[in-house]
């Protein structure tokens, strides 16, 4: 099955060397002499309510790691978003399972895959760094600790969810058994926030691919796939098919690419290329990344066009900008 945004059908117009633009990103991306902070920059359009509760905690001169917290919490409890928290569209067996990782100015990082009932798997990261020698919980040993740690056990599938996974199931009585993963349209949130201090941090956190096989993990909760942060050069974030992002360590290559110089926008056009050098089938995939450095510069990069994410800064307020492509629109 095809999916709305991180898989398309053939035919799709491949620009050679041409670039979608239908939305300049230049005011996040103008040259500052002085950096511009704080700045919050986030994945797809419910980026702009996690923005929101991220900026109250940046305009107040708060931390980056707690903004991104906050922000991504709130796309976690939003119940109509179907690919992230309370809401999202559960595995094969009709199973949400959630991931989710988080990392600081220090480079301390904390991550949860595959854990079920809880709503909040973003604040779990956060108690795995900061409460555990650990980097990385899964399962039933990651949803013990949360329970043990004050978190409240609830039931994520919604009556929503479970009508679209009914309604996915009749369609795919075999797909377990043929082992066919069949994906639908799935939007992780990834935010990145530099605060007034000029630290770095990035929060990801996603219900996965819809209908994946039991236990799938993606890119999402994978330190340097899904999120890096090098609080010296920026951080980025990634978004897409987790199969593709993990390949090539996505957001740890986009955040080497302006070690090497390259601004957010290039990295994460040069990361994206990457994935499209290495995926055989890239045509039929979305892969986008958005980053920013320690100049508080944005930008952002996707194969297909289609993929948009929120900036929020003093000058500019908060908004939307279209990811530009290699796919020409
Ligand atoms: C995954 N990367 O689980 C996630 C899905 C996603 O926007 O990003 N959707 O592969």
């Amino acid at each position: 099955m095809i999916s709305r945004r991180h898989f398309i059908g053939s035919g799709a117009a491949v620009a050679a060397g041409s670039i979608a633009t239908s939305k300049s990103s230049s005011i996040a991306n103008a040259s500052h002499a002085e950096p511009n902070r704080p700045v919050v920059i986030s994945t797809w359009k419910h980026g702009l309510a996690a923005n929101d509760a991220a900026w109250k905690v940046l305009s107040a001169g708060g931390r980056a790691l707690d903004a991104v917290e906050t922000g991504v919490r709130v796309t976690e409890s939003d119940p109509s978003v179907s690919s992230v928290g309370i809401g999202g569209w559960p595995d094969a067996s009709g199973v949400v399972t959630l991931d989710a990782c988080i990392m600081d100015e220090k480079g301390d990082c904390g991550s949860v895959a595959a854990i079920e009932d809880i709503e909040n798997p973003i604040s779990v990261a956060r108690m795995v760094m900061e409460k555990t020698p650990h980097v990385m919980l899964v399962g039933k040993g990651a949803q013990l600790f949360a329970v043990e740690n004050g978190m409240q056990k609830k039931n994520l599938l919604t009556e929503n969810a479970k009508a679209e996974y009914e309604k996915w199931k009749s369609s795919h009585p075999d797909a377990i058994k043929s082992r066919t993963i069949n994906i639908e349209n799935h939007d992780t949130i990834g935010m990145l926030a530099i605060d007034s201090n000029g630290n770095l941090s990035g929060a990801c956190t996603t219900s996965g691919m819809a209908w994946k096989l039991p236990g799938r993990v993606g890119d999402s909760p994978i330190i340097g796939a899904g999120l890096y942060v090098d609080n010296e050069v920026g951080a980025a974030t990634a978004t897409g098919v987790g199969e593709a992002v993990i390949r090539a360590v996505g957001s740890f290559l986009v955040v080497e690419l302006m070690r090497q110089g390259n601004s957010p926008e290039d990295a994460c056009r040069l990361a994206t290329q990457r994935v499209i050098d290495k995926t055989p089938d890239w045509k039929q995939i979305q892969v986008g990344f958005i980053a920013i450095d320690k100049q508080g510069r944005t930008g952002g990069f996707c194969i297909q066009p289609g993929f948009d994410y929120a900036v929020y800064d003093e000058a500019g307020g908060n908004r939307m900008f279209d990811g530009k492509s290699h796919v020409a629109k």
